[in-house]
């Protein structure tokens, strides 16, 4: 797959509009999210790693909200020679189209690419649900029935691994933490003209919570244990256990 180095918020934007899974997003997606989310490929490493520890033969694994499959290309190396189907859905069509056409070129791999609304679509026998900054951009009203009908599609045993940017209930956490996301994106070369379009393009897109509400929230819904396995400044990923 080709792609382009992300320069979307380079220039000075006379009007932000509301960021968008779009074409132009898809073109620079890898660049865009490797750098700008602090400890992404570890993430995604580590999502191969419980999916080997965790599928159960014959069951399935869906990777929800995948863009391009890069949790689910993590699962499908760790899942070789296990009988899972990976399904991978995004209601992106940019994205959609763009992981297709990159799968025609590896034969090998069997990915079930389904092009929905992850509110519509049914879950049923899950060993391993992936959500990996996906749930931020779901509106906060839908996400316990969302996270509700996870559950409910896993097997026992099962887990959901939620990876989220994180909102914290202490203003000086809550500045810290994002002067240090501020200052890693300069790191990986941004300028602070496109570190704060972008911000600006998430606003009211992008809704982080606090570990706390994410944990009862889990909770609620049945999960009987969910506690944080990664975090890099207010970027993290949790394990929740059925
Ligand atoms: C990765 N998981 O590389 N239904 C389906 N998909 C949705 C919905 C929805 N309601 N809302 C948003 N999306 C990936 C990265 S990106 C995170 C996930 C980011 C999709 C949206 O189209 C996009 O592809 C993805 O969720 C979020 O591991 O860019 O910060």
């Amino acid at each position: 797959m080709q792609f382009s180095k992300d320069s979307l918020y380079n220039n000075p934007l006379d009007q932000i509009t509301p960021f968008r899974f779009d074409e132009a997003v898809v073109d620079v997606f890898p660049d865009m999210i490797q750098r700008s989310v602090p400890g992404y490929s570890t993430m995604i490493s580590a999502i191969g790693l419980l999916a080997a520890r965790f599928a159960q033969d014959g069951s399935r694994c869906y990777d929800l909200g995948c863009s391009l499959g890069a949790a689910s290309l993590a699962m499908q190396q760790q899942l070789k020679a296990r009988q899972c189907q990976i399904i991978a859905v995004d209601n992106s069509e940019a994205m959609v189209n763009r992981l297709r056409n990159g799968l025609q070129s590896m034969p090998e791999i069997n990915l079930d690419v389904r092009c929905a609304d992850i509110r519509d679509i049914d879950i049923e026998n899950a060993s391993v649900v992936v959500l990996n900054f996906t749930l931020q951009f779901i509106p906060v009203e839908d996400r316990e029935a969302l996270l509700a009908k996870i559950y409910r599609g896993i097997l026992p045993g099962g887990l959901l691994i939620l990876s989220e940017k994180l909102a914290f209930d202490d203003p000086r956490q809550q500045n810290l933490q994002t002067e240090m996301h501020h200052l890693f994106k300069k790191m990986q070369g941004y300028s602070e003209m496109e570190i704060s379009q972008k911000r600006t393009a998430l606003e009211n897109v992008l809704i982080a919570e606090s570990f706390t509400v994410h944990q009862q929230r889990l909770t609620r819904v049945g999960f009987s244990s969910v506690e944080l396995w990664f975090q890099y400044f207010n970027f993290s990923s949790m394990i929740a256990l059925k």
